[in-house]
């Protein structure tokens, strides 16, 4: 793939935000250069929260296109590369679903565990909070077990659910949620996304060092 020099695209971003991380591994599997601006800091905050109306992150800025949806942006990334989802119109639709899936069902679960666990002295843990998001996750983990069957991606090719789950499972697993040794497929899955290049480069500090 031939790098593209485009590094007056600017991420307005947030180390441990799954949707931020997973445009991140984006932008490093596509080599798009951008400058990632933490969304958190006096000098960048203002604009940001100025371009997204929900005041979220990511939002991604090229020229004069603002975009502050990390799917819209996933998918925009993809047109302008002409990677990042199979070509073919039908083929599109598997990661497309499970991209939305990553999002709702295993972000869902999973938040039950980070945001108790976050910032929190265990002692104060709430537990049953923490086993019924492990145990959603765990379920969840059986329709993505069989979606990837034995197949080395999700689709046919290094698409939308390999960026968004493995920010998803990367965060889950510095939260001491691990994929269950059943899915031996999936365990294997995640280990060939962490041995790629682009996950020490996405990664958060906090989760590598
Ligand atoms: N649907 C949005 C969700 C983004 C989102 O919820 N981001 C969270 C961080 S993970 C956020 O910005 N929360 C507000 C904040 O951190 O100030 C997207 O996909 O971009």
């Amino acid at each position: 793939m031939s790098r593209m020099k485009l590094s007056r695209i600017k991420l307005y971003d947030k180390p441990e935000c799954p949707f931020c991380w997973k445009v991140r591994l984006a932008l490093h599997e596509l080599a798009i250069e951008a400058q990632l601006l933490d969304s958190q800091s006096p000098d960048h905050r203002p604009v940001w929260q100025a371009l997204a109306p929900r005041k979220t992150v990511p939002v991604l800025v090229n020229d004069d296109t603002v975009i502050y949806e990390s799917n819209v942006i996933l998918e925009y990334l993809a047109d302008i590369s002409g990677s990042l989802l199979p070509k073919n119109p039908a083929e599109r639709i598997q990661p497309r679903l499970i991209n939305a899936y990553s999002d709702g069902v295993i972000g869902a679960a999973l938040r039950e565990v980070i945001f108790e666990k976050r910032g929190k002295p265990e002692a104060e843990w709430d537990r049953a909070r923490i086993a019924a998001g492990i145990t959603a996750f765990e379920q969840a983990l059986e329709f993505l077990s069989e979606q990837l069957g034995e197949r080395e991606f999700f689709g046919n090719c290094y698409s939308l659910p390999e960026c968004a789950l493995t920010a998803r499972f990367g965060l889950a697993e510095a939260y001491g949620v691990h994929i269950p040794s059943q899915f031996a497929n999936l365990r294997a899955w995640f280990e060939r996304m962490k041995a790629r290049p682009s996950y020490r480069a996405t990664a958060p500090q906090s989760l590598i060092s």
